[in-house]
This record gives structure tokens, C-alpha cells and sequence, in this order.
């Protein structure tokens, strides 16, 4: 009995020891394998009267349950420590710098809408998006443009072929962002507060047009709607936008079919070192079209223009770009110029505080 309580000890002494899956096998092989010496004494049992074997066998089994289930929890806990370092080893400090990946850039329209976007939704502005495949009410009709109207020749738009029509309306490719507009009216209820901005196409092309390009339009339909309301807004918003307080607007008269009074807006600049910058009334620049929403408009889209009225305004996003970030060929916008891109792009989350100067 002294000899198994004496094994028992040194075979839980040897495994408590064991400081590697290794040597917890080695004191396995050496207690239960088939030379062990718990193996010898399990043999040892045939050799005994059956007497004896009845006091050592339950013993013995004892002696060998005790040593398996030592040598079990001590594999885990190896195996379980074996992990903890192998991780710590793997630990990923996720506050370090991103590593230098040579990665794309931000297109100054996307950086610009960004920007707008932000500005507009501090003003309570929410983005308003629609199908750049539209049909001929959304996009003409219903912004009291009738077919008959020399707007529609004004556009060059872009039709798709009379087999491509759906549910009986030939579809073009919208001439502005406004048939979002229409979309919102007729979907939701006033108060309305959007900006749509997004991709329109005209077959024109030349330095300072190209057949795609970026319009963003701003809507507001509500009680008591004025045209201090729309100056105010387009005030504020340029003031952010050019990151200057003393941005001065003109207001011109102006036509559009689908406001009454319309007025062009333009922005007084100042000429530095020759070159024009934004602020101040040494010279004027057109930025954006605007005006009250038209009565027709507002009916047509099942509102009373009695008790509903609004202002709009639009403008081209890829003019604000350059305008800001004094870029001077519109059609570079659109070329994929790696070297332009490097030149004009922004980094990923870049927040620019400064306007890089006036081109135009
Ligand atoms: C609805 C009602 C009114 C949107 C407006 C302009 C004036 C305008 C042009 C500027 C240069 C587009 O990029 S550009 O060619 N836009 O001058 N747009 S008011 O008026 C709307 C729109 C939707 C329902």
C-alpha cells in the first residue's frame, strides 16, 4: 500500500512538474504506457490470489484513474496556456497608424458633395436621391415644362429609343436632379427640406461642358415660405461652403419654367496677386440658379399652391469644385488622369479646413 501511495505521489508530483505537452507525455508513457509503471502494477494483478486481488485491485484501478485524470487536467491547462501566449504574441494594437498603403484618393466632386451635404443637413437639410432613367413627366411635365416648351430643345436630352419604353413612356436620362423633387412632393408630406444631388446628362460637349455632370438642387416646401427664406439659405450655405464670412450675394432676375420669381445668384470675389478670390464685391461670379417654386408645380404635384409655397435653387457640383479648389478644365473631372487625380484628390476622411483659391 506504501508502494501505491509512494507512486501515487511521485507520478502527481512528475505530472504537477511537467512544463511542456512533452514532458506530460514522457511521465504518460512512463506511468501508463505499456512499460509504465502503473501498466506493470495493473499486469501485477493476474499474478495475485484472488483475495489479495481484491483489496489491490480497487486500489490499483484507483492509483491508475487518479494518475489519467492528472495527467488530463494538467493537458488542458498546457494547452489552454500554450493559447494565452501564442495570442499575446498575435495581439493587434488596434490604436496604431494604419500602415502607409499606397491607396486611391477622394475625386473633388465626391469631397465636394461631402462637403454639401453636411452643410445642408446642419440646416436641417435631409439627401434626397432618384433614377437617373426617368421619364418625361418627372423630368419635364411636371415641372411645368409642357412639350411644347423650348426648355425641352434647351435640355439635349438624352432619349432612349421608342422600343425601350416603359409602360407606354419613352424614358431619357434626366436632364436635372429636379424629378427627385417631384418624387418627394409626391411622397411625402410638407414640411419638406431636401437637397438632391446626383449625376445628370445633356448631349452637349465642350471645355466647359460634358455630356455627364453633377448637379445638386435644394428644395424647401412649407407655410409662409418667402424669398427671405431662400436668400438666407443660399447665404449661409456659401459661407460655409468657401469657408468665409464675408461672402456677398446679388441676387439677378432671372427665368426658369419651374420657379416664379427666379434669380440667378452670383458671389462678389476680390482679385489677389491677380487671381480671383471669393469674398468681397470686386467682381461677380454666377453660382446658382434659384427662385419660388411655381404655383403649377406645386399643384401638379397634389398640393394647394395656396396654402403650400417654396423655394428652390440649383447648381452645378462640379463648378462649386472648381470654383473652390481652383481647378480651370471641367473635362479633367471626367478623364481618369492618375496624375490629375494625385494632384486634386483628397485623402480618405480628409476633412480640408482652408479653399485652395478661386480658378475661375
Ligand atoms: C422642383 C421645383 C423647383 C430647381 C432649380 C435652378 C433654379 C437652376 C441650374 C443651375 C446650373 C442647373 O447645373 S445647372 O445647369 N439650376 O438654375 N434649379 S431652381 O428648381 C426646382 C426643382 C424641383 C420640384
Amino acid at each position: 500500500m506504501t508502494d501505491l501511495a509512494s507512486l501515487n505521489a511521485q507520478a502527481l508530483a512528475a505530472i504537477d512538474a511537467a512544463a511542456s505537452l512533452d514532458a506530460l507525455e514522457a511521465v504518460r508513457i512512463e506511468t501508463l504506457g505499456k512499460q509504465g509503471s502503473v501498466t506493470a502494477l495493473l499486469k501485477s494483478l493476474g499474478q495475485m490470489s484472488p483475495e489479495e486481488r481484491q483489496t489491490q485491485g480497487p486500489a490499483i484501478n484507483g492509483l491508475r484513474e487518479a494518475v489519467t485524470s492528472a495527467i488530463a487536467a494538467k493537458k488542458d491547462a498546457l494547452e489552454s496556456a500554450a493559447l494565452n501566449a501564442r495570442l499575446a504574441t498575435e495581439r493587434l494594437d488596434m490604436t496604431l497608424p494604419a500602415p502607409d498603403a499606397a491607396a486611391g484618393s477622394v475625386h473633388p466632386v465626391s469631397q465636394v458633395m461631402d462637403e454639401l451635404a453636411e452643410i445642408f443637413a446642419d440646416m436641417g437639410f435631409a439627401v434626397a436621391e432618384g433614377p437617373e432613367v426617368e421619364d418625361d413627366w418627372h423630368n419635364f411635365t411636371a415641372l411645368n415644362i409642357p412639350e411644347t416648351h423650348p426648355a425641352r430643345a434647351m435640355h439635349d436630352t438624352f432619349y432612349f429609343p421608342e422600343e425601350a419604353a416603359v409602360d407606354g413612356k419613352r424614358m431619357l436620362l434626366r436632364t436635372h436632379t429636379s424629378p427627385v423633387q417631384i418624387r418627394t412632393m409626391l411622397s411625402q408630406k410638407p414640411p419638406i427640406r431636401v437637397i438632391a444631388p446626383g449625376r445628370v446628362y445633356r448631349s452637349d460637349s465642350d471645355a466647359t461642358h460634358t455630356p455627364m455632370f453633377h448637379q445638386i438642387e435644394g428644395l424647401v416646401i412649407d407655410k409662409g415660405i418667402h424669398m427671405g427664406h431662400l436668400k438666407w439659405t443660399l447665404e449661409t450655405f456659401l459661407k460655409a461652403f468657401f469657408e468665409r464670412d464675408d461672402v456677398v450675394l446679388r441676387l439677378r432676375p432671372s427665368y426658369f419654367p419651374f420657379t416664379e420669381p427666379s434669380a440667378e445668384v452670383d458671389v462678389g470675389y476680390t482679385l489677389v496677386n491677380g487671381k480671383r478670390v471669393i469674398g468681397g464685391s470686386e467682381g461677380w461670379m454666377e453660382v446658382l440658379g434659384s427662385g419660388m417654386v411655381h404655383p403649377r408645380v406645386i399643384a401638379a404635384c397634389g398640393l394647394d399652391p395656396n396654402e403650400y409655397q417654396g423655394f428652390a435653387f440649383g447648381t452645378g457640383v462640379d463648378r462649386l469644385a472648381m470654383l473652390k479648389y481652383g481647378m480651370d478644365d471641367l473635362r479633367a473631372f471626367f478623364d481618369g488622369d492618375l496624375r490629375w487625380l494625385k494632384h486634386y484628390g483628397f485623402a480618405a476622411l480628409d476633412i480640408p479646413t482652408l479653399s485652395g483659391g478661386v480658378g475661375a
